[in-house]
């Protein structure tokens, strides 16, 4: 078989949103989570306000490509009860994990006390419901599973350590309040594009060969990190068990809005939307400055991972 070169190819008309496409005021962009709901993609996307603080703005189209900015913003942080003291300094990369019905919205919850996620429901993207604060401190970058697996909820994580790069765990809630059963389940490779650290990129999505999973990877240069994306095959039934990773990333920065911008050099995604012709979109932030979007063929990042692969830890 032979594999689509480039693998992720770029969607002609990058970037497909930029603060200029914004009715209020915001610095930049980036880092949104997505999903196809109703036959329509549903972006909620990450800016910074103009104090550095961020908030999550929300675009709509027909297409995947082209987008349009609703007039407000669609989740600030919360002003009262336990989650207004604990996103005090902003909430920031939400994932839209698409789980019974519903869409399970996590992102990071940032405060004087450090980074947590927090878990919010929604059915129609009109009313969203807060439900916990899943993490302690610090913690980013939670992608739920689209099923359950033993009657359970499965999560994957990225605790922060100083002792071990930052790696992928997995944990399990009975009631998407309550986690534990936590363990690490895919780790950064020395001296490889990845080695830096690792976390959770877009919510899995199934395949016939597994739960593809697309994660970023984190090399440190000379010049500072550089933020790529790689792409990794949960078994179907256990997905604490990675069948396979691809040892090459699938993208990197290379777009003059990826590899300069806010934070240059960075790829950096929170969603991707597989269709029914076998094609993904994926979606990811440039240079933590502005949306971009690219297609892949899934089966190519399913080979790749098992054909092509590095051990998962
Ligand atoms: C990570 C997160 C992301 C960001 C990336 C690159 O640590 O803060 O939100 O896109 O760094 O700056």
């Amino acid at each position: 078989m032979t594999i689509q070169k480039p693998i992720v190819k770029r969607y002609k008309k990058n970037p497909i949103l930029t603060k200029e496409d914004v009715p209020y005021p915001v610095a930049t962009v980036h880092n949104a989570g997505i999903v196809k709901h109703d036959g329509r993609y549903i972006m909620l996307f990450r800016s910074h306000r103009l104090n550095g603080r961020s908030i999550i703005g929300r675009a709509d189209s027909d297409d995947g490509f082209s987008f349009t900015v609703h007039p407000e913003p669609f989740l600030t942080p919360a002003k009262d009860n336990i989650f207004a003291e604990y996103e005090e300094f902003g909430i920031e990369d939400l994932r839209i994990c698409p789980v019974e019905d519903d869409y399970l919205l996590t992102y990071s919850a940032y405060s004087r006390h450090g980074v947590r996620i927090a878990l919010a429901r929604t059915g129609d993207f009109k009313k969203v419901e807060r439900i916990a604060l899943i993490t302690q401190a610090d913690l980013r970058n939670v992608v739920i599973f689209p099923a359950k697996f033993g009657g359970r909820y499965v999560r994957l994580d990225r605790p922060h350590s100083e002792i071990s790069p930052w790696s992928i765990w997995i944990s399990y809630s009975p009631d998407l309040v309550h986690w534990g059963d936590s363990r690490v389940i895919m780790k950064p490779v020395p001296y490889h594009w990845d080695e830096m650290k690792i976390g959770p990129g877009a919510p899995p999505f199934k395949t016939d060969k597994g739960w593809l999973h697309i994660y970023h990877g984190v090399f440190k240069t000379m010049a500072g990190a550089v933020y790529r994306l790689g792409a990794a095959l949960h078994d179907l039934d256990d997905p604490a068990k990675i069948n396979g990773v691809s040892d090459q990333w699938i993208l990197q920065p290379e777009a003059p809005w990826e590899v300069s911008g806010y934070v240059p050099n960075v790829v950096f995604t929170c969603g991707a939307v597989p269709e029914d012709d076998g094609t993904v979109k994926i979606y990811w932030g440039g240079a933590d400055t502005v949306m971009c979007a690219g297609t892949a063929v899934i089966d190519d990042l399913v080979q790749l991972c098992l054909i092509d692969s590095r051990p998962p830890l």
